[in-house]
């Protein structure tokens, strides 16, 4: 099949917007991806005709709303191929699932003296929580170091594990420099060694291939909806189910409770509404579904394969651009980090920006990894679904310009 590519920008109205009288060209999906037709369209009908509280109400609106909603977490456990609805909980985002299993799973299972093994390549989200709780609890923080090509130093894994590893935090996939990391290989080789509990980061997978937690075997996996061309302010934390039922609530109100009783406490609800405290954002809820249904109807496999293709075209043409240090591996996916000699990443952004080009620019919430490269910042051109060549030929010709410009 061809992939539909004029079709598919279409559906994306802003793509169709001009950036300082230039067309936009959009670089910056891996930081937040735009949105579809589909979704806008969705979102708004909703408020437009069947807004109102969940879980709450016997009106005819609520009980309408609560099944939509319900129907998106079963549409979510469907897309990651989990064993139930009940294992999908909704969250703001990648952030708040990390966060939910450090306070709830963390403070209630780890002990001084246990470890957590993460990576060097770790976006703050999943370095920062397992910080904070292993100074409370006394806990030690273990992590895969980084090879020059930006893949790990899996030789190390040997002396990094032991039986008192007790969680491993690694993402899927690197936001900075695009590594796909052998998550199969690398969960055997830590269950091998210990009973440790392994979160998957998938901020920056879901939207370019197809996820089964159940095949990767991991405990918990989470993601943002914004990155898969869904609204922000809501994102997904899958957990297991036997997990999820042992763990305590984090935070306390409505909805995730099932008695409160002044002089005897609270009981608290079933999973997943145990962890899922206060009026929820349906809105959100609802775009998510819709980002879900619009990526399916695409198809996440044609939509690896052009981007795939895609991603060795924009190598092979920026190696026309001199001074190019790009790190990460030959195989990788969703984004190009790279310097411009020696200019800084931000004077780099600031004037391809004058010519509608948008890419990010900094520490992309990775400083460990910008130590490893000794480097306070890199650019980042990242893809998406609707990223076509004549974006990545922009992309060389802004480059080439603001290398002329800059001397
Ligand atoms: N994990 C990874 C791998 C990410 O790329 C991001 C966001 C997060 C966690 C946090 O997601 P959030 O939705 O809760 O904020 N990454 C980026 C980025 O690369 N540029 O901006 C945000």
């Amino acid at each position: 099949m061809t992939y539909p590519i004029v079709q598919v920008r279409s559906d994306f109205p802003i793509l169709a917007r001009k950036v300082n009288s230039w067309p936009l060209t959009y670089l910056d999906s891996a930081a937040s991806a735009q949105k579809p037709n589909a979704v806008i369209d969705y979102e708004s009908d909703y408020y437009r005709q069947g807004y109102a509280a969940v879980h709450r109400g016997i009106h005819t609106l609520s009980s309408e709303a609560t099944i939509r909603m319900e129907n998106v977490r079963a549409k979510v456990a469907r897309f990651i191929n989990a064993a139930s609805a009940e294992e999908i909980i909704f969250t703001k985002g990648t952030t708040e699932g990390i966060n939910l299993v450090a306070n709830s799973w963390g403070r209630h299972f780890l002990h001084p003296g246990d470890n957590i093994l993460i990576t060097e390549m770790e976006h703050h989200a999943n370095i920062v929580p397992w910080q904070m709780l292993a100074k409370e609890k006394q806990l030690t923080l273990r992590y895969i170091p980084l090879l020059p090509d930006g893949t790990l130093d899996v030789s190390q894994l040997p002396s990094l594990i032991n039986e008192h590893t007790q969680l491993f935090a690694v993402t899927q996939v690197s936001n900075v420099l695009g590594t796909i990391n052998p998550l199969q290989t690398l969960i055997a080789k830590v269950r091998a060694v210990s009973d440790a509990v392994v979160l998957v980061d998938g901020a920056q997978s879901v939207m370019h291939q197809k996820v089964d937690v159940q095949a990767l075997n991991c405990d918990f996996y989470v993601f943002s909806g914004h990155k898969i061309y869904g609204p922000s302010g809501i994102g997904i934390l899958y957990g297991k189910k036997e997990l999820l039922d042992s763990m305590p609530p984090w935070e306390g109100g409505g909805s995730m409770i099932r008695t409160v009783s002044l002089n005897e406490g609270t009981t608290f609800n079933d999973i997943p509404w145990r962890f899922e405290a206060g009026s929820p954002h349906t809105v959100g809820m609802m775009g998510l579904g819709a980002s879900i249904d619009y990526v399916e109807q695409i198809g996440l496999d044609n939509i690896q394969v052009y981007e795939r293709e895609l991603m060795s075209y924009a190598l092979e043409v920026l190696q026309q651009v001199p001074n190019l240090e790009l790190y990460g591996p030959d195989s990788r996916i969703g984004v190009i980090a790279f310097n411009l000699g020696q200019h800084h990443a931000y004077d780099v952004g600031s004037f391809l920006d004058q010519y509608g080009i948008a890419i990010r620019t900094g520490h992309h919430c990775a400083m460990p990894l910008m130590n490893y490269f000794q480097v306070p910042s890199m650019c980042r051109a990242s893809l998406a679904m609707y990223t076509n060549h004549d974006d990545i030929d922009r992309l060389v010709t802004g480059l080439l310009r603001v290398q002329r410009l800059l001397g």
